[in-house]
């Protein structure tokens, strides 16, 4: 089987940890490395996190520290009230010993680009400034991404402001030049991600697997949960990240169509909205495959399959 050769940027998060947990161990994914952003919380808190996660699960993938900035503005945004003070609340886990790489997530990425045959695939589900970077760097990696597969963005409703969807808001410039990178690109934005709610039920479903992973993914879904209810009022959190894997390993699961896209980023109220022409009403030729369906019953039985791979 053709093992598809992905590099997992994020900002652990709790679906972040499950998207790691996902991809990491299943035979047709091949994880080359992880690189972290700053995101749901800060760089120090989200590489942390990675690390803890991998350290759990024995996951053996490098871990390197990317941009703890975005491009241009001078503030990070940050989701602790989703993600709570750690970044990664719920679970507890024991001394950290394992260590993220030397090199820099964005030197790491370039050269593992440009040493590739083309063959690695992108997958961003935090703000986009590290694949920006790289991008701006050394503009030669861009013809050698076999596609960009991300979560983010939204042609309805945001998440932080009625426009905007926190990963492309935390960081538009960098959303703005990887849109712009003409390279293929599929966004799993919260139109798909609100259809994969993780309602106490199926946590109740994976917590019964009674493996290390599930009892990870336990602790994650529950505070998860808590959070998503005070803040949006749902019964269970959007599992935002992990759609990203899930569509790697069976693209069935999720339905796209494709749109012309842009990132909005010189106005105030709607800065960091991606515009997705649904209707194509401006006749521009679709730049990204944008994920509009998602077929519960097989995603949850992929990420049951993942969480069951773990002894
Ligand atoms: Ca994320």
């Amino acid at each position: 089987m053709d093992k598809r050769k992905i590099i997992l940027d994020c900002d652990p998060g709790h679906d972040d940890a499950v998207a790691i947990m996902m991809a990491a161990k299943h035979p047709k994914i091949n994880l080359l490395g992880i690189t972290v952003v700053a995101g749901n919380q800060t760089i120090e808190k989200t590489t942390r996190n990675a690390l803890n996660v991998c350290q759990y699960l024995n996951i053996n993938v490098p871990v390197y520290e990317g941009c703890s900035h975005p491009m241009i503005r001078t503030r990070q945004v940050i989701a602790e009230d989703i993600h709570g003070e750690t970044g990664l609340d719920g679970p507890t886990f024991g001394s950290l010993t394992k260590k993220s790489e030397d090199k820099h997530a964005v030197n790491y990425i370039i050269d593992t680009l440009m040493e590739s045959e083309g063959d690695i695939t992108l997958v961003p589900t935090g703000p986009l400034t590290n694949i920006a970077m790289a991008m701006r760097m050394e503009p030669r990696i861009v013809d050698k991404i076999q596609e960009i597969v991300l979560m983010g963005g939204a042609y309805q409703l945001g998440n932080v402001t009625p426009a905007a969807e926190f990963n492309i808001l935390a960081d538009a410039e960098a959303a703005y030049v990887v849109f712009t990178s003409g390279r293929p690109i599929v966004m799993m934005g919260l139109d798909l991600t609100r259809q994969a709610l993780c309602y106490p039920s199926i946590v109740d479903r994976m917590k019964n697997i009674d493996t290390k992973a599930a009892h990870l993914f336990t602790d994650l879904m529950r505070f998860f949960g808590q959070q998503q209810k005070e803040v949006f009022g749902w019964e269970g959190g959007p599992l935002h990240d992990p759609t990203c894997i899930a569509y790697l390993i069976d693209p069935s699961c999720i339905e796209v169509k494709p749109m012309y896209t842009e990132v909005e980023i010189r106005s105030e109220k709607c800065y960091g909205r991606t515009l997705c022409d649904y209707f194509n009403t401006t006749k521009k030729e679709p730049n990204v495959l944008v994920a509009v369906k998602l077929h519960k019953e097989k995603f949850w039985d992929i990420v049951e399959n993942c969480i069951r791979l773990y002894n």
